[in-house]
């Protein structure tokens, strides 16, 4: 049971997003008060639909700063969610995923300060390791970025920690290690591969896997990323502010082994079909969680199979038929 003391205003920036809404459901179930701040370009309204009622939806862009501040009056925290995503799609059209991850991300820190707020908590990405040798990846290691999309994800952070330096404003960011789970886009020609695949192995389309299949990815359910930022908005300061986190597992899967994880929970007989290499790919990707367990408490709550099993039991009951 959550005491009265501890409930909040929240501000959930791409709250009609996969990840910003499972936050959203999770802040509104708890009975904080729950601000949502997202355009509709890769939001859905049907994933706000069950708490429509319970939270004051704003839709506006986040490169608007009038905008941006006023969603941020009278509010406590701000979990920055809002991004376009995607490796290939910042590679493909660049502008528009700088324009919102990086001026976007600029304009919340802004409303923030402006504003009050006591600690902006901001989706930062793995990407930002880059193929550099040494795993698991530490947060300590120099970012190197690859892709345009990594670029801002770190520029991001880089701005998070200033805000925090300069004037003070309680910033932490987390780096998502591939999130998957319900509500993630899967038919989008940037979805990421978790929900493509699955879509496409339900509906008996063998997937196209990117190369070899032998790179890795530490696979993170979404229920985990809820759990890290609920603990990354209350742990104390000393610990937490200022800093980056690896938010993941700390396991390594191939896309190969997903695959195979995939077709036996969906009983889908097909290989996959093997084409060339993407351009900004990341080989591969583990992280240690060691950090953000000391500081923030955090412990993975849902593993990959587990996880796995979830998302298909959600895509099966969305897509049936
Ligand atoms: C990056 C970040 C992740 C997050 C995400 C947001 C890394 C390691 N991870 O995810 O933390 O910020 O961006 O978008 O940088 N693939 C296929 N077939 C497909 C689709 C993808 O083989 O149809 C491959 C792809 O080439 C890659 C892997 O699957 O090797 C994962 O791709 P993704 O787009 O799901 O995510 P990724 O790793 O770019």
């Amino acid at each position: 049971m959550i005491s009265l003391k501890s409930l909040a205003n929240y501000l959930i920036t791409g709250g009609a997003g996969f990840i910003g809404s499972h936050l959203v459901h999770a802040l509104v179930e708890r009975g904080d008060q729950v601000r949502v701040l997202d355009n509709f370009e890769t939001g859905l309204r049907k994933n706000l639909d069950a708490v429509r009622d319970r939270i004051d939806l704003r839709e506006a862009d986040l490169a608007d700063a009038d905008a941006v501040r006023s969603a941020c009056e009278g509010i406590d925290y701000v979990l920055h969610e809002g991004a376009l995503p995607s490796v290939p799609r910042s590679v493909k059209e660049p502008r528009p995923s700088h324009a919102t991850n990086i001026n976007g991300t600029f304009n919340v820190l802004e409303g923030a300060r402006l504003e009050g707020v006591k600690r902006v908590v901001c989706a930062a990405s793995s990407s930002a390791y880059g193929n550099q040798p040494g795993f698991p990846r530490v947060e300590t290691m120099a970012p190197q970025p690859l892709s345009p999309y990594a670029v801002q994800k770190l520029t991001g952070e880089l701005y998070m920690q200033a805000y925090w330096r300069v004037y003070g404003l309680e910033t932490v960011c987390l780096r998502y290690f591939n999130i998957f789970g319900a509500r993630q886009v899967p038919d989008s020609p940037y979805s990421g591969v978790m929900a493509r695949f699955t879509l496409m192995m339900m509906q008996g389309e063998r997937p196209t896997i990117f190369g070899d299949g032998e790179q890795g990815r530490d696979f993170t359910h979404v229920e985990n990323v809820v759990s890290a930022n609920l603990l990354a908005v209350t742990a104390p300061a000393t610990l937490a502010a200022g800093r980056v986190f690896n938010i993941a597992c700390g396991h390594r899967h191939t896309l190969n082994e997903t695959f195979n994880v995939l077709a036996t929970l969906l009983k889908f007989p097909h290989p996959p079909i093997y084409g060339p290499e993407r351009e900004g790919d990341v080989r591969d990707s583990l992280a240690d969680i060691t950090a953000a367990n000391t500081a923030l408490g955090y412990v993975p709550q849902v593993d990959f199979e587990e996880g796995l099993r979830r998302t298909v039991a959600w895509y099966r009951e969305e897509f049936a038929g």
